[in-house]
């Protein structure tokens, strides 16, 4: 149990336990008092539902630095709301905030490269306060509950809290995008943080990209794999999704309906009389593009000059991060460019560019997404964005136009938008001249789709999904955990054993006595190996089968010491001991020839792969090929031999780092069923299995067998083991006298 639970109940249920760097309250100072304001943020709204509900519970930042003497009093009022603050000391702000999170992670994950700092002072401050969030965290954690960490300033703390508690359930989202590999590795605390990443159960990404970039870094940086986003770290299963963030759609509908809006709409109206607007707003960052989009409309006014006086620039600019020395440096650029563009457009009656470097409370955010024509949201990188929904969902008429980046993640869902490369300024100002003369019929057709979708994927979908998915996931490790061979199953496999007169025992060999190499031929018996098959071989109430895809002359060669059998090539062939293999099936191998000369076309195109060739089946192996080009030449081959063997009684494989061609009747269950009825007294059924062949040996077996799969997956064995090691070490166990 953590630290600090001793004295508290365990809840039947579980509480929530959200965590985020800044904690959805804006604390102010008003002279000598402090007062408290909740924060509006889409991501508070949203989790409203989940965290206002019982004793669940918000864990986070408070927003600035607090006088020691003050800490006490903000801390309970803050618990009275059910938050709890981590509080910050104004070194902390500097390296961990402002250093590490937003001058080194923020640049390298928005692929703004140029402006990464590497500090390992920053670095260290990252660590401490993600370990000082992970004690606050400890000190609340009950052994049922559920923590859902947001965010890229908390990389490490999934594993934080994993290390404190290691069955609590935690999910992470991500809210900017997880860069491309090529990003990520420049990082050189990168294993670290991905580390700190996989101690989650569930990671959520806002898109298939990112979760895909992030899968990719697992894969080179910690050498996993994945299957559809399960990823197996050490013996849990985890997973990543893509799951793109929703808003609070009924809010933005409703209030741009309030009369507040509606009074505040007309004023504006009042004061700029009969223009057409284009709306632009963002958080101050040069992720957003903002220089871009001033610089666009000043070609725009230049290319279409029918539009000058008749069309004005909306931009809010909301002050963010302004003591990070490059967001001074963009406030400038802005401050130039607004001041330059209307220097020289500028009549007495009209001004090209309305901008506010402030943010706004909710009706007149309203008011501006009801009474702008256009929406121009351009940013060079944004995880999803929230401001382009918000401008749908507010525009009750249907009308007016999205000009949408194709660098936002919400682009993938609000594909009716007008889609612009913000790296391409000609595009963008077609992209405006388009807007603004769309007919509205059309605008009311993309509009009506796009409400249709936003209203569907809202906030609240999203937190529910979230959740189910953090739920299955826990549900699927522990159905496998059930499974997880511990002492007491082991104890009872070998006191069976002991108890019985005759055994029959299946082994497969590659991967479930010994551990895969690079080289097939590399996978000799090593010497503990053979003192165990030697023990288990001398006993003559033993019946030991060597059970296994590889040809028959390997097998042979190093099984020749022991007293066994040998079921070679997944069944085709079958050698009892002291006798010569002999094959019990018919097969035409006459296929060979035409996949053997479509492989040879994959070996040339792909360096590193190679052909095995079995008496009856081929392998492609591709596990010295480079990382990723395996994979993708693997669905190619696969596909292109699906069609291929369409007519012909042939079994495609995807195996470990293989592709294997066979004949459909050849199955390792055939062989068991053969080699039962040879030994048909055996009371003691044991068989051992790392992949998807070995399945048809566990399926042949009768009930009341030992059926043991290495690796934690799907299976239909009774009992799992998560390594080859573990197999070894339950047969030296039942050889004990
Ligand atoms: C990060 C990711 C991802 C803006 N001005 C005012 C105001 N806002 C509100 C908007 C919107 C929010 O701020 C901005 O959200 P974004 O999504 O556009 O951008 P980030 O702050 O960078 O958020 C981003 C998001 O996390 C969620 O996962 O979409 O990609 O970077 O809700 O309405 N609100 C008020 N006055 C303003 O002047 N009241």
């Amino acid at each position: 149990m953590p630290r600090g639970n001793q004295n508290k109940k365990c809840n039947v249920m579980g509480k929530t336990i959200i965590i985020s760097n800044r904690l959805p309250v804006k604390i102010e100072h008003n002279k000598n008092t402090l007062i408290y304001k909740s924060s509006e943020g889409g991501l508070a709204t949203g989790l409203n539902s989940v965290f206002k509900r019982g004793d669940n519970l918000w864990i986070g930042w408070p927003g600035l630095a607090i006088e020691k003497a003050k800490e006490s009093e903000v801390h309970s009022k803050l618990m009275e709301q059910h938050m709890k603050p981590v509080f910050l000391s104004n070194e902390e702000i500097e390296d961990f905030y402002e250093g590490f999170s937003n001058e080194t992670l923020w640049p390298n994950f928005h692929y703004f490269n140029q402006y990464t700092v590497y500090k390992e002072e920053n670095w260290l401050a990252y660590q401490r306060v993600n370990q000082k969030f992970a004690e606050i965290v400890a000190e609340e954690l009950e052994d049922d509950d559920t923590v859902w960490i947001h965010d890229y300033q908390l990389l490490l703390l999934p594993q934080m809290i994993r290390i404190i508690s290691p069955n609590s359930t935690i999910g992470f989202f991500l809210h900017i995008p997880f860069p491309s590999y090529e990003s990520f590795r420049r990082l050189p605390w990168r294993r670290e943080l991905l580390n700190g990443m996989l101690g989650s159960d569930f990671l959520g990404f806002h898109t298939y990209d990112d979760m895909r970039h992030f899968l990719s870094s697992v894969n080179r940086l910690a050498g996993l794999g994945n299957s559809n986003g399960t990823i197996k770290v050490q013996n849990r299963l985890i997973k990543a999704d893509a799951l793109p963030m929703g808003i609070d759609y009924e809010k933005y509908a409703d209030s741009a309906q309030d009369r507040n809006t509606l009074a505040k709409e007309a004023r504006y109206r009042e004061s700029i009389g009969n223009v057409r607007l284009i709306l632009s707003i963002d958080r101050l960052d040069y992720s957003k593009g903002i220089p871009q989009r001033l610089r666009a409309f000043e070609l725009f006014l230049g290319k279409y000059p029918a539009f000058k006086e008749k069309v004005s620039l909306l931009m809010v600019v909301v002050p963010s991060r302004y003591s990070v020395s490059k967001y001074k440096q963009l406030k400038e650029e802005i401050d130039l460019l607004v001041g330059r563009i209307n220097g020289q457009f500028s009549k007495l009656n009209w001004t090209p560019i309305h901008y506010f470097y402030r943010s706004f409370p909710l009706p007149a955010l309203s008011a501006f997404y009801r009474i702008s024509d256009v929406a121009l949201v351009s940013p060079m990188r944004d995880g999803m964005n929230l401001v382009c929904k918000e401008y749908v969902a507010s525009r009750l008429d249907r009308k007016g136009v999205l000009i949408l980046s194709e660098m936002a993640g919400a682009s993938k869902e609000l594909s009716d938008a007008i889609i612009v490369n913000p790296h391409d300024v000609h595009q963008l100002v077609e992209a405006i001249y388009k807007a603004l003369t769309l007919p509205v019929k059309l605008q009311i057709k993309s509009m009506t789709s796009m409400q249709k979708s936003l209203k569907r994927y809202n906030i609240h979908a999203w937190v529910k999904l979230f959740m189910d998915e953090l739920e299955n996931v826990k549900i699927e490790q522990s159905h496998l955990k059930t499974k997880l061979l511990d002492h007491q199953l082991s104890d009872e496999i070998t006191y069976t054993y002991k108890q019985s007169e005759e055994r029959l025992i299946f082994l497969d060999y590659d991967g479930t006595l010994v551990g895969f190499n690079e080289n097939p031929n590399d996978s000799k018996p090593d010497h503990e190996l053979k003192e165990i098959l030697t023990l288990l071989t001398k006993n003559k109430k033993n019946h030991i089968v060597i059970i296994s895809g590889r040809d028959r002359q390997s097998l042979e060669k190093w099984m020749k010491p022991f007293s066994l059998d040998i079921v070679a090539e997944h069944g085709v062939w079958i050698k009892r001991m002291g006798k010569p293999f002999k094959t019990f099936i018919k097969i035409n191998s006459n296929w060979k020839k035409e996949i053997m000369s479509l492989l040879e076309r994959y070996v040339n195109r792909t360096p590193g792969s190679f052909v095995e060739e079995k008496d009856h089946s081929l392998v492609w192996h591709y596990r010295k090929v480079e990382t990723g080009l395996g994979e993708v030449r693997t669905r190619e081959l696969t596909s292109h031999l699906k069609y291929m063997t369409a007519n012909e009684n042939l079994q495609v494989l995807e195996g470990d780092m293989i592709v294997e061609i066979k004949n459909s009747e050849i199955n390792k269950g055939k062989a068991v069923q053969k080699l039962m009825k040879i030994y048909p007294k055996a009371d003691f059924l044991l068989a051992f299995g790392d992949d998807f062949t070995d399945e048809d040996t566990f399926k042949a077996l009768p009930e009341d067998s030992f059926t043991i799969k290495v690796g934690i997956s799907a299976s239909e064995a009774k009992f799992s083991v998560n390594s080859y090691r573990e197999v070894r070490k339950l047969l030296s166990k039942i050889t004990k006298n």
